[in-house]
């Protein structure tokens, strides 16, 4: 049996989650973030990050590694393109999305989730949304290069990975512009139809309604990795982030 280090939240665990809903693996769930489990976590994974996946003595963490052990191991419904080239564009996109987009969306979204008394700092979602819209302009030229709804033809990492980003935006507060980016809107309302994207979205917002209440997972203390440092350093947000770090509200990986 698969054992999978999760959180309901966490866009990388639902990366992984969907892969394994696509390719059928039954698995036993562990929300990795609760403070009941992280001694457990840590066992698995020092950096005391989510998405973990134990398979028997195989310990697998990090979404992209974990997604590439599921292919290999598990070959049934591939979510890895067959041709070369379009499986380099589609690591490609997961990439963007993995060390910017998921870096904006969470930089910006603290005051929606965290415990808080502050307002964000100036400037900051206005940022977010210009180098959204970057990004999303780079997809819109990639998936130029690509059949339209589904640029490879059937559900793949791409799908797994944007999906939890796509359906934020809204609720976040942000737009995707349709006339600017009318290929990324379609691949976005094609994704809407597929079944594992519509449960992932059930399960995320039952997670969501849980959030005013629910006191198993740290809320006061953010946990700051690479990516969504280099985004607030990038915009000019170092004394924000210094004035975090002196209050006592950063937890480091490991
Ligand atoms: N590069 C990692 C990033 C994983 C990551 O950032 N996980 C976050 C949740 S989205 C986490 O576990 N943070 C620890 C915490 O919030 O306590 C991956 O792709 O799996």
């Amino acid at each position: 049996m698969l054992t999978f280090f999760t959180n309901g939240f966490s866009p990388f665990a639902r990366k992984v989650a969907m892969a394994l809903a696509y390719k059928g693996l039954p698995h036993e769930t562990i929300d990795g973030l609760a403070h009941a489990n992280r001694e457990r976590l840590i066992a698995v994974n020092p950096r005391a990050e989510v998405p973990v996946l134990v398979d028997g003595d195989i310990t697998v963490a990090n979404s992209s590694d974990i997604v590439d052990y599921l292919e290999h191991k598990y070959p049934q419904r591939p979510i890895y393109p067959a041709d070369l080239k379009a499986r380099v564009e589609a690591r490609a996109l997961e990439r963007l999305a993995d060390v910017r987009i998921d870096a904006i969306l969470l930089d910006c979204s603290i005051w929606t989730w965290a415990d808080r008394k502050d307002d964000p700092p100036p400037g900051l979602k206005e940022a977010g949304q210009r180098d959204l819209d970057k990004c999303f302009a780079r997809i819109e030229e990639a998936l130029s290069r690509f059949a339209s709804p589904l640029p490879f033809g059937h559900l793949t990492i791409a799908e797994f990975t944007y999906w939890p980003h796509l359906a934020a935006l809204r609720p976040l507060g942000f737009t995707m512009d349709v006339q600017r980016f009318p290929r990324l809107a379609a691949w976005f309302q094609a994704m809407r139809r597929e079944t594992v994207c519509m449960d992932d979205a059930k399960r995320t917002a039952e997670f969501m309604r849980s959030i005013p209440t629910n006191t198993s997972f740290e809320r006061e203390k953010i946990f700051w990795r690479g990516d969504r440092i280099e985004w607030l350093l990038a915009r000019g947000y170092h004394d924000w982030f210094m004035g975090e770090i002196k209050s006592g509200r950063v937890l480091w990986p490991d």
